[in-house]
């Protein structure tokens, strides 16, 4: 990074936080998109914007006791990054993975301040979760632990406050527990989280926002190179929320989506994914991605990674941080990938984006594509506070809107600030700048 100030700033929070590999590599690609900004800013390093939104406004980590169908006593570990204030209550997911620590719940955290920016909504950043496994864990023992982890967040959130929603391993049927413990001990009815089932106060379309949302921001890139996901080949990586409501959208768009993933390895469906095969496979019976193969069989599954050395037209990662390196993405590129959309958060590595980047994909990061859930979120919290609840087509127009807008201001932003056609720079500094903006406006806080 060529300006010392951001340099220092950067130093500061790896000595603050050694070996904390994803938060760090979070900080820096943001650091280094705000070089120009800076330059042309003074006032900004005046006031230390930087040294305080790198430092998370609170960090909240507790022990989560709870006890197994075998009756034995199991202990993880929760936590909640309450990272920035700025523009509203701390706003993010939870995650459940047995792989959750404070450098994966920061780097996320950190990129929520920003991704909740270019929503236009008044959210803060925040995220939290719990190095638990819900896979094959019975709905019991999922609820127990759930109860255990909501009775010591409770006293940390507030539907003006705090806002958890899912992520990763945590979805409708968590959320649910979630919130029936956080009613029970607080004894108030209110938008505490998002995601809620429909007929308790959740919004159609929070559902498929990610995916659709996604898929929305992918089409604007299109619609730039004029033109279409008609007829393009698509692979998804994931099979989870994210990516199923990926392929939804990008069928209907006339797109043919013909891979999927989870952590064991990948299918491959040459006449299109049967989508309401998925749905079952994944949403009502929980099973593995590779049992898809057993039902269609033209279909083809392998172990392991691979799924990026599939050819296609348009990529979308939509399973978790890193998975897809330069080595990938030269791959993509060498087969002819003319667009990758993150709907994961950080799916691709520094290399990575380096690849697509200077080969002209386009190329829109996670912080901006998938920020049509939280997005749909806000929305969500807005309906609780009114009472009431949209209908399936008004809250999808919005969520549209608000991709489209997302697209156009990190667009505008990389124009403005000398690096065209380069939307991790552009997000990275839209989203920024309000939050800046309000830090300043509010003193030193
Ligand atoms: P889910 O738990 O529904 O699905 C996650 C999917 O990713 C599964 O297929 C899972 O496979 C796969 N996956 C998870 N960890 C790994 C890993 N270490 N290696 C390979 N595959 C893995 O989560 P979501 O779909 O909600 O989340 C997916 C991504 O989207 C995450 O990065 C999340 O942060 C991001 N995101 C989610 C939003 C939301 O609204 N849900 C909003 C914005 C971003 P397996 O079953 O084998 O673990
Ligand atoms: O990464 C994300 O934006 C999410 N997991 C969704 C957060 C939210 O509050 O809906």
């Amino acid at each position: 990074m060529s300006n010392p100030y951001l340099c220092s700033v950067l130093e500061t929070v790896k000595r603050r936080y050694p070996g904390e590999s994803e938060f760090h590599q979070a900080v820096t690609e943001v650091l280094e998109s705000l070089v120009p900004v800076i330059e042309r800013n003074k006032d900004l390093q005046e006031a230390a914007i930087l040294e305080r939104i790198v430092e998370p406004e609170r960090q909240i980590i507790f022990r989560v006791p709870w006890v197994d169908d075998k009756g034995k006593v199991q202990v993880n570990r929760g936590m909640r990054i309450e990272y920035n204030s700025a523009l509203g209550p701390y706003k993010g997911g939870l995650r459940f993975h047995p792989s959750v620590n404070t450098s994966i719940i920061k780097f996320l955290g950190f990129e929520q301040i920003f991704k909740n920016s270019l929503t236009g909504l008044m959210m803060g950043g925040g995220k939290g979760g719990a190095d638990f496994d819900p896979k094959g864990k019975s709905d019991n023992e999922v609820m127990r632990f759930c109860q255990s982890f909501m009775t010591e967040l409770q006293r940390h959130i507030d539907a003006d406050t705090d806002v958890p929603a899912g992520d990763i391993g945590v979805g409708a049927r968590e959320i649910g527990y979630m919130f029936g413990q956080y009613r029970r001990i607080r004894n108030v009815w209110h938008g505490v989280l998002t995601g809620k089932g429909l007929d308790y106060g959740g919004s159609l379309v929070r559902t498929e926002a990610t995916g659709y949302g996604c898929v929305y921001f992918c089409d604007e890139m299109l619609k730039d190179k004029k033109t279409s996901f008609e007829g393009k080949t698509v692979v998804i990586s994931g099979s989870g929320n994210v990516a199923i409501y990926a392929v939804e959208k990008a069928q209907q768009l006339g797109g043919k989506v013909v891979a999927l993933s989870d952590s064991n390895g990948y299918i491959y469906d040459p006449d299109g994914i049967k989508l309401d095969i998925v749905k079952r496979l994944k949403e009502v019976e929980r099973k593995r991605i590779g049992e898809y193969v057993k039902e269609v069989k033209t279909a083809k599954y392998t172990e392991g990674k691979g799924i990026w050395t599939i050819p296609c037209d348009i990529a979308l990662p939509c399973a978790t941080q890193n998975e897809l390196d330069g080595n990938d993405a030269k791959t993509l590129v060498k087969n002819g990938v003319i667009a990758v959309a993150e709907g994961a958060n950080m799916p691709s590595t520094p290399d990575a984006v380096k690849v697509f980047l200077e080969a002209k994909t386009s190329f829109g990061p996670g912080k901006a594509a998938n920020a049509g859930g939280v997005a749909t979120s806000g929305l969500e919290m807005a309906q609780n506070s009114q009472r009431l609840a949209w209908s399936f087509e008004e809250v999808d127009r919005k969520l549209h809107a608000i991709m489209v807008n997302i697209h156009d201001s990190a667009k505008a932003a990389a124009e403005e600030y000398g690096t065209p056609g380069n939307l991790v720079n552009g997000a990275n500094i839209a989203g920024f700048v309000k939050v800046a903006n309000v830090m300043k406006s509010n003193g030193v806080i």
